[in-house]
């Protein structure tokens, strides 16, 4: 079993191979998962809150107003696994809901973040059995073989992490959580929708600028952690629509020739040059179920809100 510093110095070595083989590219990218250090996680707990920001607010209303017939889509004593531990609330309405729960078994990749999150539903939950698994979701990981058997398997994969993912990694995630849950299993995954790109673009960008600051923040850690001379305040944050991949991109502007060196390699980038930090996929419900069905699910239900922007989707085994 690896330890925290063990687990540390691998993530540590894994931003650095990962910052600099994007940085290298001629067009710059970094992935987004290295955006959530502990500052970046606390930004984008605030970005949940921002005016701008409807996703969270819309998702959490949807589970609100149906909480019941998401648990009879799980059915009694479900075992609710949810992909990335510390949907907070979200996760609350949902095992609130459910018909006495037999197990809640949150899979995050950060250790402490889990257990945090394991601890806070133990405390709101007391007679709820929590089995923590520390794993990257993104990637293949099997359950541990002794998992306590109850009623069916359902998923949870809430707050359009799905967006965050490209098609690829879309579909092995489905097909993953399709072989977690079993031939009787279920799951309620969250989506944004596609909409008019201003109310888009306004989410990704908004005016206190807490999105920006959660965007900079990675040239803040990368300084930090790889031992960098990113000169951030060179650089703004920019919200962009890609019609052609459905998503919004998150880019990090140069606005003044710059150059730098992370872990002793020189970069230079010129005014108006870029790094591309995040795609955000916004699906139509028709778009995602045809990939959920490629992934061996049916669409079960589908759970929206009023004006349209958000898809909570009930799914059930082929
Ligand atoms: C975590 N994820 C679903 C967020 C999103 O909307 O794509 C991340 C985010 N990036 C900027 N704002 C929010």
């Amino acid at each position: 079993m690896l330890d925290k510093t063990d687990t540390e110095a691998l993530q540590r070595e894994a931003f650095r191979r990962d910052a600099l083989a994007g940085l290298s590219k001629p067009r710059k990218t970094l992935p987004a998962r290295w955006l959530y250090d502990d500052r970046g996680s606390e930004l984008f707990e605030e970005i949940t809150k921002a005016p701008e920001y409807y996703p969270t607010r819309t998702e959490t209303g949807i589970l609100e107003d149906n909480a019941g017939a998401i648990a009879d889509l799980f059915g009694p004593e479900a075992v609710i696994l949810e992909y990335g531990a510390g949907a907070g609330i979200k996760t609350e309405i949902v095992l609130e809901a459910l018909d006495r729960p037999g197990l809640y078994v949150p899979i995050d990749i950060s250790g402490d973040f889990l257990a945090a999150s394991a601890d806070r539903i133990r405390q709101r939950f007391p007679d709820l059995a929590v089995e923590p698994v520390t794993a990257d979701f993104t990637a293949e990981f099997d359950l541990p073989g002794d998992l306590p058997e109850a009623g069916r398997r359902g998923g949870f994969f809430p707050g359009s992490t799905i967006g965050n993912l490209d098609r690829a990694e879309a579909l092995a995630f489905l097909k993953r959580m399709r072989r977690h849950v079993g031939p009787e299993g279920a799951a309620v995954l969250g989506c944004d929708l596609k909409k008019d790109i201003p109310t888009l673009i306004a989410a990704y960008d908004d005016a206190a600028g807490v999105t920006a600051a959660f965007d900079l923040n990675i040239l803040t850690r990368i300084n930090r952690e790889l031992g960098g001379d990113v000169p951030v305040e060179s650089f703004g944050h920019e919200a962009r629509w890609n019609d052609a991949t459905s998503a919004i991109e998150m880019h990090l502007v140069a606005r003044e020739p710059v150059t730098f060196s992370v872990d002793g390699r020189a970069f230079s980038m010129e005014a108006g040059e870029t790094i591309h930090t995040e795609n955000s996929r916004k699906y139509d419900v028709e778009g995602l179920a045809a990939l959920a069905e490629e992934g061996g699910w049916e669409l079960d239900r589908v759970w929206t809100d009023e004006n349209e922007r958000f898809a909570v989707m009930g799914l059930k085994v082929q």
